[in-house]
């Protein structure tokens, strides 16, 4: 299996679908943590902590990175109050539909990478 920075350097950024967005339509099993109306919350595959979740917008609508978030993004984007964003190749992202990382349950380390 690919590490990360593997998956991240390999991954194509575009507006296709996403391993979540077969997560969202319920077509690859996942273990749900939270679900409302906007978000989906789900364990993490690879986890990196005791604790890893991953927080993502039920409606991409072009959202693929916090870098690429524009005001009409807003009403999905409220949703999150703590970022955590892995964002592009260099930050590591691999799967290209915005989302949250909330990791826990160890001691991390400063700074990251
Ligand atoms: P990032 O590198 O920030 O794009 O993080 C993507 C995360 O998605 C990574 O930690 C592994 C996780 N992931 C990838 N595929 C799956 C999957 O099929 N199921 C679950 N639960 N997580 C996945």
């Amino acid at each position: 299996m690919a590490s990360e920075k593997e998956a991240a350097l390999a991954a194509i950024p575009s507006d296709s679908p996403t391993i979540f967005d077969k997560i969202i339509s319920r077509e690859i099993p996942h273990h749900v943590v939270y679900e409302d109306d906007n978000v989906l919350a789900f364990r993490d595959i690879r986890p990196q902590g005791p604790i890893h979740i991953l927080v993502i917008p039920k409606v991409k609508d072009g959202l693929t990175g916090l870098s690429k978030a524009e005001e009409n993004h807003s009403t999905s984007w409220a949703a999150f109050s703590t970022i955590v964003i892995n964002d592009g190749p260099q930050g590591c992202q691999a799967v290209y539909h915005i989302h949250v990382h909330v990791i826990g349950g160890r001691q991390m380390n400063w700074p990251p990478g």
